[in-house]
């Protein structure tokens, strides 16, 4: 069975909801973020040098990276199921969008809290301030008339994405993009999605981040 080393308030909270989703039998070993600086502990580097969430265990081997783990367990456990058929335009989108969260969109989000201690009109500020926006900009026009980021169809991509919504909630800029916002709020409405609350623990992003941001300022 697959083990999913859960950290508190994380990324990981993505692969129990697709297991989830998926009806999939799981076992979660919990690790605690430090309480001050929210980094993960050492029982999770003893699993894996990264000490990053998400971390599984699966076939005798570890394994990180998000976007890795879930294309893994759907080619493994989800017998064609929230991914698109292949060799389709849709499969296209889903491998574009799922791997544009982490691969493009997740480091400028988190550009953000260095760029914020620059003066509004440095050159390095406007530019990391312009790239997040036009890659923001990208996945809300994705949603504009569309429940799915993948046209017509939940997947993955969706599951991903909404980790993605978490982050930019917590960082106080999710109203700028009405698309991201309405599909965050819908797809916590899944009861797998909450399910996986119910096992690992709240997401819980908004209270962490600002808790985070909060103790940097001193
Ligand atoms: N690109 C990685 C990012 C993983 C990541 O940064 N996870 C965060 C949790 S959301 C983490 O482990 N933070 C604790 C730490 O870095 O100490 C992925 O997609 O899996």
């Amino acid at each position: 069975m697959i083990t999913v080393h859960h950290l508190s308030n994380s990324h990981s909270h993505v692969v129990l909801w697709l297991l989830e989703e998926l009806g999939e039998p799981y076992e979660i070993v919990q690790h605690q973020r430090d309480p001050l600086t929210a980094r993960s502990p050492e029982s999770l580097r003893a699993i894996h040098p990264a000490a990053k969430s998400p971390t599984i265990e699966d076939q005798g081997a570890v394994m990180v990276e998000s976007t890795g783990i879930i294309l893994y367990i759907l080619e493994t456990y989800g017998k064609g199921r929230l991914r698109p058929a292949p060799a389709t335009a849709e499969a296209m989108q889903f491998f574009q969008w799922l791997t544009f969260i982490e691969g493009s969109a997740k480091g400028p989000l988190l550009q953000q809290y260095g760029l914020g201690r620059l003066p509004p009109e440095d050159p390095v500020r406007k530019m990391g301030e312009d790239t997040a926006k036009k890659v923001f900009t990208l996945l809300d026009d994705a949603l504009e008339g569309e429940d799915t980021i993948v046209t017509g169809q939940f997947t993955a991509a969706d599951i991903q994405l909404t980790f993605f919504e978490e982050l930019l909630e917590g960082s106080g800029r999710i109203e700028a993009f009405p698309n991201l916002q309405r599909h965050l709020a819908a797809m916590r409405q899944r009861e797998a999605y909450q399910r996986a609350e119910a096992k690992g623990g709240p997401v819980g992003l908004k209270q962490l981040m600002s808790g985070v941001a909060n103790r940097a300022r001193g």
